[in-house]
């Protein structure tokens, strides 16, 4: 069932029927948190703690925050975008100019990429005049990992294999398990996912971590994603979601070891939904919070900005954080 409603959403020819993927603004638009169809499938959700919430910059208050259940998957929590336009733009940047530097690793083939693209992507394209080799050089590139690198032939991590895990992602990932009670949870293994508009990511379960209890954090930058979530088997019928730009979704509990894919990229962020700097820079927030302070200062500048906001208009962003070791553990 699972292979059969991802080749539907996939599918170009004909283009599929989307009035089932549940889109989490109608909720908030219909103002009665709960979106109806054959079964309620959203339910708004509370976060009890968020008065003690100590925020970081480039993220919404937490009183602000809307959060959503899905209770047919239970565990799937979804916060709809509780980033700023600032800070939406902090972590595509990072993702985009920072992340897929050396030490961290790259999918980018020794036999097709020089050693200088394959240990500084970003900074290797921006130099790139060539038209196709840009355009070459720009659609190769779908992941990179570090912290603990995900092993993607032997599924194992390996306490030899990590790099250091960045601090402002730790301090965003320990922001949101705070929220949802998971205040013991440790950032250790990230894979940031590059979607180019086309592009897919087939269905799968995320056991390689010996911890399977810790929840997962997903963040969704750039264009909106179809999201299947379902079940410990293929045999479940998957739900379909909407992932838009800024969206957070974790998977705790139950939906940790579920079967989930991304059959589509969409593009429809349009100019209707211009991409304004909302809020003026905070430099003592930034420096308590081991943000790259001249990073969050420059993506305020059109013309900084350019090369990333022309690089978000036909792809999506996803970064995908775990716990690697079980409470108590130093090491593998
Ligand atoms: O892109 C996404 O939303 C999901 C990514 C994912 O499932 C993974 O990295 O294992």
């Amino acid at each position: 069932m699972f292979k059969l409603v991802f080749k539907q959403y996939k599918s170009k020819i004909p283009s599929p029927d989307l009035t089932e993927v549940i889109n989490i603004d109608d909720c908030a638009v219909r103002g009665n948190d709960q979106q109806q169809s054959d079964n309620n499938v959203v339910q708004r959700l509370c976060i009890s703690n968020v008065e003690s919430l100590q925020t970081m910059p480039g993220i919404i208050s937490p009183k602000d925050w809307r959060s959503y259940t899905l209770p047919n998957h239970p565990g799937i929590i979804v916060i709809r975008n509780p980033f700023s336009e600032r800070g939406r733009r902090y972590w595509i940047a990072r993702c985009l100019r920072d992340y897929p530097r050396t030490p961290n690793i790259v999918n980018l083939n020794e036999r097709l990429f020089d050693e200088s693209i394959r240990s500084d992507w970003w900074k290797q394209l921006s130099l790139c005049s060539d038209g196709d080799e840009f355009q070459r050089i720009k659609s190769a590139m779908r992941w990179t990992t570090f912290g603990y690198h995900h092993n993607w032939d032997t599924k194992i991590y390996d306490e030899e294999m990590q790099s250091p895990f960045p601090e402002d992602l730790n301090s965003l990932c320990r922001l949101f398990a705070q929220a949802l009670g998971y205040s013991e949870f440790k950032p250790e293994a990230a894979i940031v996912n590059y979607y180019p508009v086309g592009s897919t990511l087939s269905g799968h379960t995320d056991h390689s971590e010996p911890n399977k209890s810790a929840p997962l954090f997903s963040f969704s930058f750039g264009q909106t994603a179809i999201f299947l979530i379902g079940g410990r088997t293929l045999e479940e019928k998957p739900t379909a979601i909407y992932l838009q730009c800024g969206d957070v979704m974790i998977m705790s509990g139950e939906s940790r070891l579920c079967y989930h894919a991304v059959p589509r990229i969409m593009k429809i962020q349009t100019s209707a939904n211009p991409l304004v700097i909302d809020e003026v820079v905070d430099d003592e927030k930034i420096r308590c919070n081991f943000m790259d302070k001249d990073l969050y200062h420059d993506v305020g500048d059109p013309k900084f900005w350019e090369p990333f906001s022309s690089y978000m208009a036909d792809s999506r962003i996803n970064i995908n954080v775990r716990q690697v070791l079980n409470p108590g553990e130093l090491k593998l």
